[in-house]
């Protein structure tokens, strides 16, 4: 096991990072800006390094520094968080280089999933189901009408060096396509300076539904079930469920066995989530993301399992601390995601919180890094914390997360939580009626 795990980092995952390693009695190091020299994981953690001003390129995303940072402290292993440096091959392989342990797949597997063509070729391989399209890059006009004519319009052409919804073009017709081409390649031209990109067809409404996987590092993988991440916002997730509510047991265990496997066959270790498109009554692959989650607590919350435990003990070489059959998916949970933005136009609302409280009892977890008198700097993401609600099935749970968003207060600042408190009472999200462009719509209509 590790002596000591310097967390690249900052905010509520710094701090989650932080509570598994006291758990495990391993020593932490943080590394923060200027901006987080107040922050609560600066306070717990055993020792902090201040690594640069607060431009993240000049701080959370300086390798030199981080490496530096662990060399100063003696860290025998970096848990990277998500976002900043969790997916970059490079930083990977020089920690390795330095004889310091990522705690996340190889550099290798970083690299494949993040060529998205490469990534879509490797599922398939692997026996995956995977949107129908393109076979690889597609250059030509007259190539991309003919695979158009063939899966059938509409389709999509998204850039390779893209995911996450950037560089993406849709056609509706053949006289959409050579626009929407041209236009894909050179967004993805200038946006990644690698102007690749691949055709798929369109799918109108489909649900997000990902697969928490996990390698075990000596060739095993299993699966913790799914996610419904339906509900977002110009590519951002707003509330997340497990299970989803759109699949049925028999479902889930074919999808996650066919995703276990392919983690297995793959040699992959670590944390990973493989992500779909659901759309009548079929699993469309889309893209696979090689690092931890910011909802990975509703998959905690069903099956009892701390998954950055497993993510330190696979890194460390000691396995997973379950097999696939110990894995149990209890009730339902939801996860809401709180920001530090205005709740109808979302614009960010950075300052000081002069007054926190948040829920408790029993089912509800907050992952947060804030606190009351805490000032939320400009410089980052706007995310403040995530309330996490556990119930032995989706009305309780919905229950449940009706009081405990009653019982929160976040005041000096704008948050999320009046969004989050009407949605709970919409009908279609009880129901849990909704597909990737529901929330998009409802806004829209500002009801
Ligand atoms: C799609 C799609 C429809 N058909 N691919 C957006 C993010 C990126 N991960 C993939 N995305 C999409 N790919 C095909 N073939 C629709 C989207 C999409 C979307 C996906 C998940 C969640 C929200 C979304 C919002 C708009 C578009």
């Amino acid at each position: 096991m590790f002596q000591k795990i310097l967390i690249a980092n900052r905010g509520e995952i710094a701090l989650r990072v932080l509570r598994a390693c006291k758990e495990l009695g391993i020593q932490t190091v943080v590394v923060h800006s200027t901006a987080d020299a107040d922050a609560m994981h600066v306070r717990l953690a055993d020792e902090s390094v201040c690594i640069g001003p607060p431009p993240s390129r000049d701080s959370y995303l300086n390798i030199h520094q981080i490496v530096a940072a662990c060399e100063i402290t003696g860290a025998d292993a970096v848990h990277p968080g998500y976002g900043f440096l969790s997916e970059n091959a490079k930083f990977a392989d020089i920690l390795a280089a330095h004889n310091i342990t990522f705690i996340g797949p190889s550099g290798d597997h970083i690299r494949i999933m993040g060529d998205k063509i490469e990534a879509k070729r490797t599922a398939k391989r692997l026996g995956i189901p995977v949107v129908p399209g393109s076979d690889g890059a597609v250059t030509e006009e007259k190539e991309a009408r003919r695979i158009a004519a063939e899966i059938g319009y509409p389709v999509i052409i998204k850039a390779s060096a893209g995911g996450g919804g950037r560089g993406m073009k849709v056609a509706h017709t053949e006289a959409d396509l050579e626009i929407a081409l041209q236009t894909a390649r050179s967004e993805a031209g200038a946006a990644f300076g690698d102007d690749a990109v691949y055709i798929e067809k369109y799918l109108e409404k489909p649900r997000h539904i990902e697969v928490q996987v996990f390698g075990d590092g000596f060739g095993g993988g299993v699966h913790f079930g799914e996610r419904d991440c339906s509900l977002q916002r110009r590519h951002q997730k707003v509330w997340e469920e497990a299970n989803s509510p759109a699949l049925n047991a028999e479902e889930r265990s074919r999808i996650g066995g066919i995703c276990a496997k392919a983690i297995a066959d793959l040699g992959y270790s670590g944390a990973g989530t493989i992500e779909f498109l659901y759309e009548n009554g079929e699993f469309y692959f889309i893209e696979m993301n090689t690092r931890l989650q910011v909802e990975h607590p509703v998959t905690e919350a069903i099956t009892g399992i701390d998954l950055v435990h497993e993510q330190i003990r696979v890194a460390s070489g000691g396995g997973l601390s379950v097999k696939q059959e110990d894995i149990k998916f209890n009730g339902h949970a939801i996860e809401c995601r709180i920001n530090a933005e205005d709740p109808r136009t979302f614009t960010p609302s950075p300052g000081t919180i002069t007054h926190f409280h948040t829920p408790g009892g029993l089912g509800i977890r907050v992952d947060s890094g804030v606190y009351s008198g805490y000032k939320i700097p400009p410089y980052y993401d706007s995310l403040i914390g995530k309330l996490i609600v556990h119930g032995r099935n989706r009305v309780e749970c919905m229950m449940r997360l009706r009081r405990a968003l009653d019982e929160f207060v976040v005041d000096g600042i704008k948050t999320t939580l009046p969004l989050f408190r009407d949605l709970v009472g919409n009908a279609d999200i009880a129901n849990g009626d909704y597909d990737i462009h529901w929330l998009e719509k409802y806004l829209a209509r500002g009801e």
